[in-house]
């Protein structure tokens, strides 16, 4: 039976179009890609909810792997938000030639793998099946929606808005009383803009977040040829980085200062927002509690410092994890908006979310009326956008069935049992903890490497051994019991924002530069646990 295409494609964010660019543009392969939505972007094509921006300097937050691309886009803003990002998403796309290989608004339903003739079988929600020899999953991990905890939409009257699924169109928030349920880097971004227009907003926190300045600022036109033009020395040293930006140094441990000097290297770190409050402070934050109490004391007093009401202050101060336990958020404004008349903080901690009712919201302990919810719950993260893929790999086995005690994978590119079945920024890489931009490139040029040396080798296959997976697994574990993650109360880098998901190592938190370093080994002694058939 012929194969229909060589390869297919799962997504049109970042790697999705870098996937197709490399694998279509670069090695002559016959690439078929699909995207639910409407149009290249991926996250940034879904996730439209006002203040939505990334939080990585844009200049650092782009690709690297095209001179021209870098030098020819002037980035408007320090930091970006989602619409200039797609514009600059859109712009690649389209000078790279890549949308003739996608079919959007067409939804992966299926992923089978055929032993006998060795190919997969992607079946889409518009009816229709192709076949390939290799999938390349560019789905994401911040792209599925979490389930809610809570019932009652379809009861409610009002209007229910879904920050990762926010209209094209404009939502009109003017004169509205308005709930956002959700105080993650989503709803610390939506809030603020919510509470400019609404005539009221009720904010339902169940989890108080260590926010910290975002630092964003317009950039001038001078400014933004001088850093197009500029763009190698800019970003130099990004890679050797451990968060994948030329951040300056921390000093080793927050013990070592006393705490007049620990007080200044915060203040001029919170100063310069962004990730720099954690990258370049102190190197042991995220290793050693005492260290870490430093700085979440030190992020508790700022919070006080900004919300008026000591009450509100202190129900915005988090208690139960520490500092980038939970992934850290950044904010423009973000704790004055509880100054403000018309905005009222409410615990679901203590009280929790049951229902939406016909005119509102009904917790534990009240009810509250609105016309609008805007829901900010978050995602299944690494592991929900791959199952929903409905993966069935050899011997029938399916991803969930593989899956069920948490993710496995030969540094989380690959999974044993599913030949040829690619992951771009999946669970056990170093992607959640690195400049994505950078991250996706340095797994689709594996990928693309991978692919290549098993053409040449007249082979078929490739696929992980499962003593590979096995040992990568304890290393995932290893290397995060080393670190403060297992003590947060929850957190998606543990997998436990959703009730009943294991509470495994996700994510390989030995930094990208390692990471990079034990992959380029795997290729250069000649794909070491992997079997190439
Ligand atoms: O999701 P989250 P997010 N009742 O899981 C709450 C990236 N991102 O979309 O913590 C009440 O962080 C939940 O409470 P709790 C970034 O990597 C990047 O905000 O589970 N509350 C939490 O407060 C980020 O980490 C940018 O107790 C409920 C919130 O909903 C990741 O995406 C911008 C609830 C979910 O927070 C996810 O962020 C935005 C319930 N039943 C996002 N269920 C950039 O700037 C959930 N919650 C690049």
């Amino acid at each position: 039976m012929a194969i229909d295409k060589d390869v297919i494609v799962v997504g049109a964010g970042f790697a999705g179009l870098y996937s197709v660019h490399k694998l279509r543009n670069e090695l002559g392969l016959d690439v078929q890609a699909f995207d639910a939505g409407g149009g290249p972007g991926g996250t940034w094509w879904w996730n439209r909810y006002p203040g939505a921006r990334c939080d990585f300097e844009s200049i650092h937050y782009q690709y690297s792997f095209s001179d021209e691309v870098q030098r020819d886009w002037e980035w408007t803003e320090r930091f970006a938000g989602q619409p200039e990002i797609l514009r600059y998403l859109e712009f690649v796309a389209e000078k790279y030639d890549l949308l003739r290989s996608f079919r959007f608004r067409t939804r992966v339903i299926s992923v089978v793998w055929d032993d006998e003739g060795q190919f997969w079988t992607v079946s889409t929600d518009d009816g229709a099946s192709t076949t390939a020899r290799y999938v390349v999953s560019g789905a994401g991990s911040l792209s599925a929606a979490k389930h809610l905890e809570f019932t009652g939409l379809e009861d409610f009257r009002g209007q229910v808005l879904r920050t990762n699924e926010w209209p094209a169109e404009p939502v009109d928030l003017t004169g509205k009383r308005v709930g956002v349920i959700g105080t993650g880097s989503t709803g610390i971004q939506v809030i603020p803009e919510v509470a400019k227009v609404a005539a009221h907003l009720t904010v339902f926190q169940r989890t108080a977040q260590f926010a910290s300045p975002l630092g964003n600022e317009p950039v001038e036109p001078e400014q933004r040829r001088w850093l197009a033009d500029n763009h190698e020395q800019v970003r130099a040293g990004s890679r050797m980085n451990f968060l994948g930006a030329p951040y300056e140094r921390p000093r080793p441990s927050a013990l070592m200062d006393s705490p007049e000097e620990r007080r200044k290297t915060y203040d001029e770190f919170y100063g310069k927002g962004g990730f720099r409050i954690l990258a370049s402070t102190y190197g042991d934050l995220l290793f050693n509690k005492a260290s870490n109490d430093t700085i979440a004391d030190y992020l508790r007093d700022r919070i006080r410092d900004r919300v008026d009401d000591p009450k509100t202050a202190d129900l915005l101060c988090p208690t139960d994890h520490p500092y980038g336990t939970k992934r850290a958020p950044f904010e423009t404004g973000y704790f004055e908006v509880y100054n403000r008349d018309n905005v009222e903080l409410v615990d679901v901690s203590s009280s929790p979310i049951e229902r939406l009712t016909e005119t509102g919201l009904k917790t534990a302990t009240g009810e509250y009326e609105l016309d609008i919810v805007i829901l900010a719950t978050g995602f299944d993260v690494f592991t929900g956008p791959l199952m929903r893929l409905g993966i069935v790999g050899r011997d029938g086995l399916t991803l969930e069935e593989r899956w069920a005690d948490g993710p496995r994978g030969y540094t989380g590119l690959q999974m044993h049992g599913f030949p040829n079945l690619f992951v771009v920024a999946g669970p056990l890489s170093a992607t959640a903890l690195y400049n994505n931009a950078l991250s996706i490139e340095d797994h689709v040029d594996w990928i693309h490497g991978a692919i290549r040396h098993v053409r040449e080798q007249g082979a078929t296959t490739i696929e992980p051994t499962v003593e590979a997976e096995q040992a990568w697994g304890e290393l995932c574990s290893g290397l995060v019991d080393l670190t403060l993650l297992p003590q947060a109360a929850s957190t998606w880098y543990m997998g436990d924002n959703i009730v009943g998901k294991p509470r495994v190592a996700y994510v390989f938190p030995g930094g990208a530069p390692l990471y990079r370093a034990i992959t380029d080994q795997i290729t250069d002694r000649g794909y070491g646990g992997f079997s190439i058939d």
